[in-house]
C-alpha cells in the first residue's frame, strides 16, 4: 500500500503551515517516500474509525504495510529507520538520533509552548506577568544549552537527521524576540528550513488548506 498519513483538511490561517502533519511530511520528503494523505475534519475526528488510528483525535497518524502509528516522533523515527537520509546506518549513530528527538519534543518544545502561552502578558496582570519570567527563563536556560552544544557544527550530529528536523520545528515555533539573543540557533534553523524537503513538505500542506477552504 502507499503510505497513509492523516492530516487537517483545514486548519485557520494562523496554524497553516505549523500543523504537526508537518513533520511526518518532512520526514518522507527528506527519505523520497511517497504518501497520501487521509484528510480529517472535526466530525471524523470524533469518529470510532479515526480513534482507532489515532486515541486523541489528532493528526498526525500513519500507516504502511506494517504499522499504524500516532505521534509525529514516533513516526518521524519510523520513517528514520528506513532511510538513510534520516539517520546514519550504525547503530550508535541510530541511538543519538533518537536522543535528540526524545529531546526536541520532551525537553525543548514544552519549554517552547509554555513561553508561547504567556507571550502576550502584560506587567500589569501580575500573577501572568511573573509566570512569564519564569518560563522566559528557564526557555533561554534550554536555547543557551542547545547553542552551546551546537556551537560551529551544522547539525547536532555529524549528518542532517530526523534529530535536526524535530528540533528545527520546535525552534520555528520559538518566540523571535527570545531567539534573537541566539544567532547560532537562527542559522542552524534556517539551515534546517532552508531544505528543498521541507519546502516541498510546507507547500502540500498549505495546498491542502487552500484546496479546502471554507467558502467566505
Ligand atoms: N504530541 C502530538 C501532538 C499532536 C498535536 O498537537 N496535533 C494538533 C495539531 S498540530 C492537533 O491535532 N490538535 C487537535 C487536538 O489536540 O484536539 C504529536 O506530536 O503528534
Amino acid at each position: 500500500m502507499t503510505i497513509e498519513i492523516a492530516a487537517f483538511r483545514w486548519a485557520p490561517p494562523a496554524a497553516q503551515g505549523y500543523v504537526k502533519d508537518l513533520r511526518v511530511r518532512w520526514a518522507l520528503e527528506e527519505a523520497a517516500l511517497p504518501y497520501e494523505a487521509v484528510l480529517i475534519d472535526g466530525r471524523t475526528r470524533d469518529a470510532d474509525g479515526y480513534r482507532a488510528w489515532q486515541p486523541f483525535g489528532q493528526v498526525p497518524a500513519y500507516r504502511d504495510d506494517d504499522v499504524e502509528m500516532f505521534e509525529s516522533g514516533a513516526i518521524v523515527l519510523h520513517i528514520a529507520a528506513k532511510s538513510e537520509a534520516l539517520a546514519p546506518r550504525d547503530a550508535a549513530g541510530r541511538a543519538r538520533v533518537r536522543s535528540w528527538v526524545c529531546a526536541a519534543m520532551s525537553t525543548v518544545e514544552p519549554q517552547v509552548q509554555n513561553f508561547n502561552q504567556f507571550r502576550g502578558a502584560k506587567a500589569d496582570e501580575a500573577w501572568a506577568w511573573e509566570r512569564r519570567s519564569q518560563v522566559e527563563a528557564r526557555l533561554k536556560h534550554r536555547l543557551a544549552a542547545l547553542s552551546n552544544w551546537l556551537g560551529d557544527k551544522s547539525f547536532l550530529e555529524t549528518q542532517f537527521t530526523a534529530g535536526d528536523l524535530m528540533m528545527a520545528t520546535v525552534l520555528r515555533e520559538a518566540d523571535d524576540g527570545l531567539m534573537s539573543a541566539f544567532p547560532t540557533l537562527i542559522a542552524y534553523r534556517e539551515r534546517c528550513l532552508a531544505r528543498p524537503a521541507f519546502g516541498r513538505a510546507l507547500e502540500a500542506q498549505l495546498e491542502t488548506f487552500r484546496e479546502n477552504a471554507p467558502a467566505q
